[in-house]
Formats: C-alpha cells, structure tokens, sequence
C-alpha cells in the first residue's frame, strides 16, 4: 500500500540529501559569522541609524552595504543550478533554527543582518530555474530593482501631492495596457491582488447598472441579481457574489467543456432560466487561464451573449494577460477581449513583475470614480495647486495604497513591447517542450490534456504501473503518488511542482512556466527528477 505524506514520519521521511538537524545548527552559526560587519559597528544599535543620529551617514551605509551583500548572495544562489531550491523544515524544527522572539530592549545592528541572513537562508527560492510551483515564479531583477527603489521612496499612492512621478507612471502604463486590450479611453487602478481586481469589476458593474445602489443599497434593485461564471473560475469570482450580497446560490456556475473552457449554449439555458424566475442576470465572467488548466473562454461567444441579455462582460485574464503582448499567441484566446467591459490582469504572473502587481481595467471612463470616491475631505481636496484629476486614491477602496507600478514600468523601459512578447513566447516554447518530451515518454508520464497556456497536466508513472491499462484503478494509485513525490522533492529541496485534484480526475501534476530561469535543460531535469523521485512507488 502507498502510504500518503500524513503517515511520512520520522525515519520513514526521505533523507537522501538532507542533514541531519544538528548540522542544520552548526550551518546557522557558520551563516552568522558570513556577513560579519566591523565588530565596533555591530555592537551598535538602531539609534546610531539615521534618522535618530542625524551624523549616521557611516553607520547607515555600513549596515545597508552588509545587508546587501546577504541580499546579492540570495540572489546568486537563486540562480545556482547546483543550489537546492529550499531548504525545508518542519513548523516545529523552525522554530528551534529561527530567533523569532521579540525583545525588550533592540538588539544590535549585527544581530539584525543576522536575522536577514537567516531569513533567506530558510526561504523558498522561487525564482530558482527549478521552481515551477505557481503562477507567480521568478526573480526579475529590474522589477527588483524597482521594488528596492521603490521601498526607499516609501511613499502612498493616494494623492499626486506626495508619489508626483510614480502616479505620473501609473497613468502612461495602464494607459498602454489598455491600448494593448485594444480601447481607447477607458480607465483602470491598480489592486492588491486579483482577487480584488474582480471584485472592482462586479462593483462597477453593478454601480453601472444601478447607480443608485451607492446611496440606497439593496432597495435601489428591487430583484434578485445573478452573475455568472465557469465551473473552471477562481474562487473570487464567487466570493464576489458572497461578500457583495448576493450569496453564492446567484453565482452560477456554468458547466465546462473537457479542456476546462465555459460551454456557451449552458450560458445561455442558465442566464434564461434565472430570467424567467423573475432574476436580473447582469455580469458575466469569461476567464481568460484558468488557474489549474490555463483554459481560454471563447470571449467572442460569450460576448455576443452579454450583447443580447445586456450584462456585463468581465474578462478574468489574471494568468493568462500577459499573452495579450505575443502576436503568436493572443489569438486565437484573446479574440474578441475588446468587447469586454473590464479585464483583470496580473503583471506579477506571466510578466514576471515582482509580487505584487495586479491590474483592473475598464472600457467606460470615470466608472471607477464615481462608484468608489468618498471624497475624504482631508486627503482629497478639491481646491489643490494642481489637476485633482491625479489624487487617484479617490478611485479605490482602501485608501493607503502600495506603490506597485514603479517596478513594472521599470520592466516595460527595459524589456520594451518586443522584450515582453519574447518572454511570453520562450515560456509558451518551454510548455510546449515539456508536452513534447512527456508524450515521447509515454512509459513514464501521461499528459492530461494539450495545454492552451503555460500550465502542463500530467501524471508521472512509477515501474509497476507501467504497461498497465490506463483506467480509474490507475488513475487512483497515479493520484497517491503524486503527494507522496512532493514531499520528496521538498524534503530534499530539489524541486517545487504542485499538484492538485480538479473535478473531474484525483491529484496530478500541473508544472507552470512563468519564470524567465527556465531553460530546456531545466524541463530535462524536473522530469529526471520525477523518475528518479517516483520510479519505486
Ligand atoms: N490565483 C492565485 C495563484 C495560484 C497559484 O499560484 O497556483
């Protein structure tokens, strides 16, 4: 019987390249002396920092070039082949390799730069060339480096009074994203995840509809409203649904097809169905990747749908965005996505722009002010020195926002249109190179279905369920496998790949492509070291 990773216990847990925990100690006093500042500098305190010591130029810089040099080595290690990808440890073994406590009285500057090193140290690399866990992978070092600028600027995105560059950037930016969708006008904002990005879009659709409800709520509706979205959706979409008054019953799930993409013709039955109960269908989603299979919408379908039954069309293009920048592979996924009325994409996926990036777009302009300003008479007075139309904080729902658009805008002066259209393409060449290479080793791996983006399905095939037919008893013994492989990969540290159930099979795996680290060599290895992981399971 294969024991799944709940019965992986002491010695039963793989230990192949891992060290015992007394070395794992001894290794963390040895990265303590590594980045050891001048003592007398150590032994000092944060009160020697600027700005509490108005002369601590010397002091300052001594701590930050120190801290730097842990910062470079993290990144070069992130970019070893030869260094592990993590190094894992229990919850409770952490603790013991970690000082987390917090102090009375501050510690020196020395045990500070320790504390960063240490940090790094147990941190998941996830821009090493061998990390294919998430949608989010990768270690852009221009983003990077505008992440840093951008923490050193320390500012608010609320007001052009104190971020005058960096909302000036927001504007040229989202302004193009647009023009890339292909509207001219519009607006959009930029928001702490995609979730969030989806819920700005099912508020503007409903404030478009019933401009009325921000004043008189539910009353101003009058029936029940229903939205509408895959089976195959993120789990946002109904969360909109719950947080927003609707309940989850209203937020109907239209059946998919078996490559995880909405049958339109159910749109259709379940959209009439509600109207004949007297419901007012009024948004749909159309997902442009979804999450597990990168599955594409037919956006042209459903739109023509929208059109008839006047809702509103919401592309949740968070994964797949990015492949709006390749000519080769925009369409035919992207086909119709200028008769959207909002599209949510996320820079921190397929374009590699550090966590976090998040974009919200919409065709009809000033729809985002006047469904969310509260007009705060402190932050946004109407009577400033300059164009208020620049107080973009006015547009959002929270009011301190983190200044995510100077590292992406850094990215597009580096990469430009073309250097981005590049990257979509070398990751839709490095999925379709692991395709290849699995359905020329149908021994050993199965492909789940031909992938639309960078998302690859499969699951890997130990000896004894070779040659085997390829029914529901080897699907479900292929299914325990798969955890049982992750803990390895992660015990060991070698590898991240995730792996998942869907509705419609148990576990398999699903490797993404979204970092520019990865080369044919590194899908080489992920399936070496699958075989070499799992061949005796
Ligand atoms: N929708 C959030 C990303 C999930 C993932 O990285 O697999």
């Amino acid at each position: 019987m294969i024991k799944g990773p709940d019965h992986l216990t002491g010695e039963d847990r793989p230990h192949l390249y891992m060290d015992d925990f007394d070395s794992q100690l001894k290794k963390r006093k040895m990265a303590d002396k590594k980045y050891q500042m001048d003592k007398k500098i150590g032994e000092l305190k944060y009160t020697d920092l600027y700005p509490h010591d108005r002369n601590g130029k010397e002091v300052s810089e001594a701590m930050l070039k120190q801290l730097t040099e842990v910062l470079l080595d993290f990144v070069n290690e992130t970019n070893d082949r030869k260094c592990k990808v993590l190094d894992f440890h229990h919850p409770e073994d952490m603790k013991k390799l970690l000082d987390l406590s917090i102090p009375q009285d501050g510690l020196p500057l020395q045990t500070l730069i320790d504390d960063c090193a240490r940090t790094l140290k147990y941190q998941v690399r996830t821009g090493h060339p061998h990390f294919f866990n998430q949608l989010s992978c990768g270690l852009d070092l221009v983003s990077m480096a505008g992440e840093w600028l951008t923490a050193t600027a320390n500012t608010n995105m609320f007001t052009y009074e104190i971020a005058p560059v960096f909302i000036l950037m927001e504007s040229v930016v989202l302004s193009k994203m647009r023009e890339i969708i292909g509207w001219k006008g519009g607006d959009s904002i930029l928001a702490p995840g995609g979730s969030v990005s989806n819920l700005y879009a099912f508020l503007a659709a409903r404030h478009h509809m019933f401009p009325n409800y921000k004043e008189k709520g539910q009353s101003s509706i009058g029936a029940q409203l229903v939205m509408f979205t895959s089976d195959q959706c993120h789990y946002s979409v109904k969360s909109c649904a719950a947080i927003c008054g609707l309940g989850t019953d209203n937020c109907v799930e239209v059946p998919s097809d078996e490559h995880g993409r909405m049958i339109v013709s159910e749109l259709e039955r379940l959209v009439l169905e509600r109207k004949s109960k007297g419901q007012i269908p009024f948004f749909v989603n159309c997902t442009s990747g979804t999450t597990v299979l990168g599955a594409f919408d037919p956006i042209n379908q459903i739109a023509d749908v929208c059109q008839k039954h006047k809702m509103w069309l919401h592309i949740d293009a968070a994964w797949g965005g990015g492949l709006l920048l390749s000519k080769k592979h925009r369409h035919p996924r992207f086909s119709g996505v200028e008769r959207a009325d909002s599209v949510t994409w996320n820079p921190h996926k397929l374009m590699g722009t550090l966590l976090q990036c998040s974009t919200i777009h919409f065709k009809i302009d000033g729809l985002l002010l006047s469904c969310n300003s509260m007009s705060a008479d402190y932050l946004f007075m109407t009577d400033k020195l300059y164009d208020i139309k620049y107080d973009t904080g006015d547009k959002v729902l929270q009011c301190g926002r983190h200044n995510d658009i100077f590292k992406l805008w850094l990215q597009f002066r580096a990469k430009g249109l073309n250097g981005f259209e590049a990257h979509m393409d070398h990751l839709m060449e490095m999925a379709e190179y692991l395709v290849e290479r699995i359905k020329a080793d149908k021994d050993k791996f199965y492909l789940i279905l031909e992938p639309e983006c960078v998302n690859v399905s499969f699951w890997y095939i130990p000896k004894r369920l070779r040659n085997q037919p390829h029914n529901q008893q080897r699907i479900n013994e292929l299914a325990k496998i798969c955890p049982i492989i992750k803990s390895k990969m992660m015990e060991q540290g070698t590898m991240m790949v995730g792996y998942q159930p869907d509705d419609r099979r148990p576990n398999f795996f699903r490797s993404i492509f979204s970092s520019a680290a990865v080369q044919k060599d590194d899908v080489d290895f992920l399936l070496a070291e699958l075989d070499r992981l799992g061949q005796d399971l």
